[in-house]
């Protein structure tokens, strides 16, 4: 068996730990992993001896390399996620439920000799600032050498880790084995009261980089409750005005719903003067500052993001971002070594190597690069990037944004009466789903917060948790409602989002400073005629008009489905939120 052994910790609790599993995969060796340029260098040369990544041209994509996974391996497996607490009612009816004892020893099964002739690597990862006392320290054992190298962009890896964690044994245990990749043979379990995470049968980033929805989301958000605090699935962006004052804003959109686009956002002409920076295009852990405000910190260092619809018009930061030092999944590649999807700038070329690998000519009906194919980018690759990102504080949120894709119904932005009004319309959202996890694309879905996949508790108790906050939140953020994808009869939308989306948001934060007067109606506040700046817009007024209107037949219809909704959490639903959907429905009725 190999032997574990390191001089980089003398933590017996990791050691102990390692040793345990190392029993039970039986790779062929255990190798730490240090975080440094060196090692990230060795690995990657092995990758590509082995064919995991293929180098790119290199002239055009510095120190960048595509990999292909296995073509049942390309999302999320939502039916595949377990949340394993003693009782089922602690999940919830919104997550697939595992009991721990069960759960670990089906894995265990699994586990067991998956790594005979394989490397075990172990990873250790910061999810947030280093040095920050609400940082979450996780350790990710894995046969895989591609996690390794995307561990090492998205998070802050190996030593400095090691460093922090010391001898404590407070530390995320997640294992993690790509096995045969067999959809069969594939379960991505969550032990929130042992901060654990067992991940086996998938190679795909949702799956297999555990920091990321696993620990920062799925286990975080269950730690915030026990801690008081809020894991979201938002980004993070600031808005510095021509006077040279910042406000910050969290957005939650569900996956493949344009947040790193919204976070990367590049003001349209109108705006001069005024500059947006990213702090988060993901996740956002909020916590209660000394001064009452809510503040949050990205717990990432990366950006895990879409390729197809990526272009210098939807988010030339993000084209920027991707220039060098980038793992690209699944994508497709020209014959000169450049990467290529659907969307991209120019002309589509007249060949491609597609995303599997395979030949492909232009006018195929097949798509090229997959839809949920990936660019794995370092943080501070970003020309726009915050320079509070490592501030172990975080920043003061004057704004939460909640926005869903929705072809009708919900209005280009809305402001909530007041908290709980906020939670509620946050907790009724509702979205079209996307190529981010496998199943059906283009149904509506609820999706609460866009936390649906990610809630590592029951969501009723997320719900009541969110209540609970306004209550240590003397200075609590506005809540507002956002939807980009609106259609017109035709199916057209009918606003032209990215950049334009500054105008929406420069409402939200005069409003949010008590800037801009409302107009009330029965479901929120909107934008008084003319307070929303369109000037320099080249669509027709009647299009925003639509964009921002409210239809009452269309509300009464999505008020009445949400009791649905709302029933399966039987007595575990916040009152609250049923008697905010009663009242909006006794006032249309
Ligand atoms: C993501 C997702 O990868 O939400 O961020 O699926
Ligand atoms: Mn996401």
């Amino acid at each position: 068996m190999a032997t574990v052994s390191t001089n980089l910790t003398t933590n017996t609790h990791l050691l102990g730990w390692i040793e345990e599993m190392a029993k039970l995969c039986t790779p062929d060796q255990v190798v730490f992993c240090d975080g440094s340029e060196g090692e990230k260098k060795r690995l990657t040369e092995f990758a590509v001896s082995k064919g995991i990544l293929i180098p790119l041209n290199h002239e055009k994509h510095p120190n960048s390399y595509l990999h292909r996974s296995n073509p049942n391996d390309v999302a999320r497996v939502e039916h595949l996620t377990f949340i394993c607490t003693p009782k089922k009612d602690d999940a919830g009816p919104t997550n697939n439920w595992m009991a721990p004892d069960e759960a670990y020893a089906k894995l265990k099964g699994l586990f067991e000799g998956s790594m005979k002739g394989r490397t075990m690597y172990v990873v250790p990862y910061v999810m947030g600032p280093l040095g920050s006392e609400h940082s979450k320290i996780g350790i990710e054992l894995t046969d895989s050498v591609y996690v390794a190298l995307n561990m090492g962009i998205m998070t802050r890896m190996g030593k400095p880790a090691l460093d922090m964690l010391g001898q404590s044994n407070d530390f995320n245990r997640g294992l993690h084995c790509t096995g045969d990749v067999n959809p069969e043979r594939r379960y991505i379990c969550h032990f929130p009261q042992d901060n654990a995470i067992w991940s086996f049968g998938s190679g795909y980033g949702g799956n297999a980089l555990l920091g990321k929805k696993c620990l920062a989301l799925r286990i975080g958000s269950a730690l915030g409750r026990k801690e008081g605090w809020l894991a979201e699935h938002m980004l993070i962006l600031g808005v510095e005005d021509p006077e040279g004052n910042t406000s910050y804003v969290a957005a939650a959109f569900p996956s493949a719903c344009g947040k790193t686009n919204f976070a990367m956002m590049i003001p349209p002409k109108r705006f001069a003067g005024w500059k947006v920076f990213t702090v988060g295009d993901d996740i956002a852990w909020l916590r209660v500052g000394e001064d009452g405000r809510l503040w949050a910190v990205n717990p990432e260092n990366g950006y895990f993001g879409v390729a197809p619809g990526t272009n210098m018009k939807s988010n030339p930061n993000a084209m920027k971002t991707i220039q060098k030092d980038t793992i690209f999944t699944n994508v497709a590649v020209t014959k000169n070594g450049e990467v290529w999807w659907e969307g991209l700038d120019g002309e589509v070329p007249d060949e491609l190597t597609d995303w599997k690998g395979q030949p492909w000519k232009k006018g195929s009906t097949e798509k090229a690069a997959h839809p949920n194919s990936r660019f794995t980018a370092p943080a501070s690759n970003n020309p726009i990037l915050s320079k509070h990102v490592n501030d172990p504080k975080g920043v003061p949120i004057s704004a939460i944004i909640f926005g869903g894709r929705r072809s009708s119904t919900v209005p280009l932005v809305m402001q909530s009466f007041n908290w709980a009004h906020g939670v509620y319309l946050g907790s009724t959202m509702a979205s079209e789903t996307t190529a981010a996890a496998t199943g059906a694309t283009g149904v509506v879905r609820r999706d609460p917060m866009a936390m649906l996949p990610f809630a590592g508790y029951n969501m009723a108790d997320y719900f009541q948790h969110w209540l609970n906050m306004q209550k240590h939140l003397p200075q609590p953020p506005k809540i507002f409602m956002v939807n980009w994808f609106r259609k017109n009869k035709d199916g057209k939308f009918l606003w032209p989002g990215y950049g334009d989306n500054m105008r929406v948001l420069k409402w939200i934060i005069d409003r949010a400073q008590g800037k801009v007067a409302t107009q009330e109606t029965l479901f929120g506040w909107v934008p008084k005629q003319g307070h929303l700046d369109l000037s320099g817009l080249d669509i027709a007024p009647e299009a925003v008009d639509e964009a921002t209107s409210i239809v009452e037949s269309e509300w009464k219809a999505e008020l009445e489905s949400q009791k649905q909704w709302f029933d399966q959490f039987g007595e575990r639903m916040p009152k609250t939120l049923e008697l905010q959907r009663q009242m909006l429905l006794s006032r249309v009725s």
